[in-house]
């Protein structure tokens, strides 16, 4: 069968595709089927996303959705099926925590829970001979009962590499996930969620071998991909056996540029020497609160001010450039609060960093906590998930108090990046990267 995956662009300058298709595509094709990408650019009308489709002749049609996604996906699934008659698959993580409301919306027949590469090779096989789809594991029929869940795929290295021509990386630069899932509690993280759902089902946490890794860069060494890599992984540097065995083995074979997100609490100084050496050029660190006690008590990430301070400064005498992310209102912060956090922003000078008005993602903790609160309103849905207006109705923080706090850190940026312009010119993916990422 020949499944199109959609993407649903909602930013023109630096959407990328969803990694979740490439994965799925890659294991799709291994079990004889064929998979595509068609983009749903800013540009593009709706008549035009149909056309596309028409053109590209899907017997499913895969969307994969975050949240901030979610509007536009189902105003053009709605549309599509009024001139398509193609099954739709959802998944990603607003299918997998908003199920019921995915499934809800006209157009959407199925809705893939949690990690779907078994689970859509299962689906298209039932489709293709026109048996049931109901009682797939991690499918869920519209109309049908909740599924169970697989096991996550154990061990991780029997998925195939991620299906490159999905994912339309420019040329050189490439995305690689070492990983899948974090050890964090973090409230407000929607990555961070897919550990609870499988909770009693099975580890989600697991890495892949350094063979496996190093395979797929030879891989796109080979087909002259390899000049910058970027590691999505959540928190590359968790584990510090495996992070010693990578940059050893790096160095030797690849010796390319690289960046990586790590937490504060995972990193020491000789582990950034030791990554600097190996090649790492850029690391992105989440701030998202100049104020211990919200990190604390809202966030659940309980490090000090002083060890973000230790920690950039490490970070810049090994010669990487440090980014940051910080969130602006939070659940139960206050003025005094936000202006904290522009503070110690303003203290660690990062080389670059990127703010985002926090969302309540469905599935985190933080989510719960604003419903239960009232600060979430009810159509919360039809609302757009953007990162500049928040969604809540707060009880300390006016929607006001965080504009001047934005705007604050967007004139901070632009003063930086005034000071620094003409010397030195991020690539452009990993700049959106840092743009994009509210980790
Ligand atoms: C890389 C990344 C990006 C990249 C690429 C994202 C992409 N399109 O895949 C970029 C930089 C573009 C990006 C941007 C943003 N991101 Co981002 N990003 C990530 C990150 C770090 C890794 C994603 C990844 O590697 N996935 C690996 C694959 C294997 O996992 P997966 O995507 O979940 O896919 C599996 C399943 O979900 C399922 N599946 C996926 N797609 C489909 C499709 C079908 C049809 C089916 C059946 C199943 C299925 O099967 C897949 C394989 O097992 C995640 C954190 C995380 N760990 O998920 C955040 C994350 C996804 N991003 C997030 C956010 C908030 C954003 C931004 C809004 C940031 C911002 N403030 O602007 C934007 C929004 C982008 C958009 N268009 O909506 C949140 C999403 C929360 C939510 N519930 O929506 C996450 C979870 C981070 C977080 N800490 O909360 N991001
Ligand atoms: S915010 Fe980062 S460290 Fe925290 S749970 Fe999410 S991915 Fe892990």
């Amino acid at each position: 069968m020949r499944v199109v995956f959609l993407e649903v662009d909602t930013e023109s300058q630096w959407a990328m595709a969803s990694l979740g298709a490439a994965f799925l595509g890659a294991e799709l094709r291994r079990h004889g089927h064929e998979a595509v990408l068609v983009r749903a650019t800013l540009k593009m009308s709706d008549a035009d996303v149909v056309e596309a489709l028409r053109q590209a002749q899907p017997g499913l049609i895969g969307v994969s959705m975050t949240t901030r996604q979610w509007l536009r996906a189902r105003h053009l699934v709605g549309v599509i099926r009024q001139h398509l008659d193609v099954p739709v698959v959802a998944g990603g993580l607003h299918a997998t925590f908003s199920p019921e409301a995915v499934l809800a919306a006209p157009g959407f027949d199925f809705a893939g829970l949690g990690e779907c590469e078994e689970a859509m090779v299962d689906l298209v096989a039932a489709l293709e001979a026109s048996r049931s789809p109901h009682g797939i594991a991690n499918i869920w029929v519209k109309g049908g009962f909740r599924p169970v869940l697989r096991k996550p795929v154990e061990p991780i290295d029997r998925l195939p590499f991620a299906a490159r021509d999905l994912l339309e990386e420019p040329i050189g630069t490439v995305q690689v996930s070492t990983q899948r899932g974090c050890p964090f509690p973090c409230t407000y993280c929607g990555a961070r969620m897919f550990n609870e759902l499988y909770e009693g089902t099975g580890e989600y946490g697991r890495r892949r071998s350094h063979e496996n890794v190093f395979e797929e860069l030879r891989g796109l060494r080979e087909a002259g991909r390899l000049s910058y890599v970027i590691f999505l992984d959540d928190t590359f540097t968790i584990h510090h056996p495996w992070v010693k065995e990578f940059c050893r083995r790096y160095k030797e074979e690849f010796a390319v540029p690289f960046c990586l997100h790590a937490r504060v609490e995972t990193v020491n100084q000789p582990m950034l020497e030791m990554l600097a050496e190996a090649g790492c050029k850029q690391i992105t660190y989440g701030v998202e609160s100049g104020s211990e006690r919200v990190r604390r008590e809202v966030m659940k990430r309980p490090v000090t001010n002083q060890r973000f301070r230790d920690v950039f400064q490490w970070t810049r005498q090994a010669g990487i450039f440090t980014i940051a992310n910080y969130m602006l209102g939070l659940p139960g912060e206050t003025r005094a609060e936000l202006d904290e956090t522009y503070a110690l922003a303003e203290e660690l000078d990062s080389f670059d960093f990127g703010f985002f008005v926090f969302y309540p993602y469905p599935g985190t903790h933080l989510f719960t906590l604003c419903r239960e609160k009232g600060y979430l309103p009810e159509d919360y849905l039809m609302r757009p998930a953007n990162h500049r207006q928040s969604i809540l109705q707060l009880p300390d923080l006016t929607q006001a108090d965080i504009d001047t706090v934005y705007d604050q850190f967007t004139e901070l940026r632009a003063r930086q990046e005034r000071a620094r312009s003409g010397w030195y010119s991020v690539p452009a993916v990993e700049h959106a990267y840092v743009v994009a990422r509210n980790g």
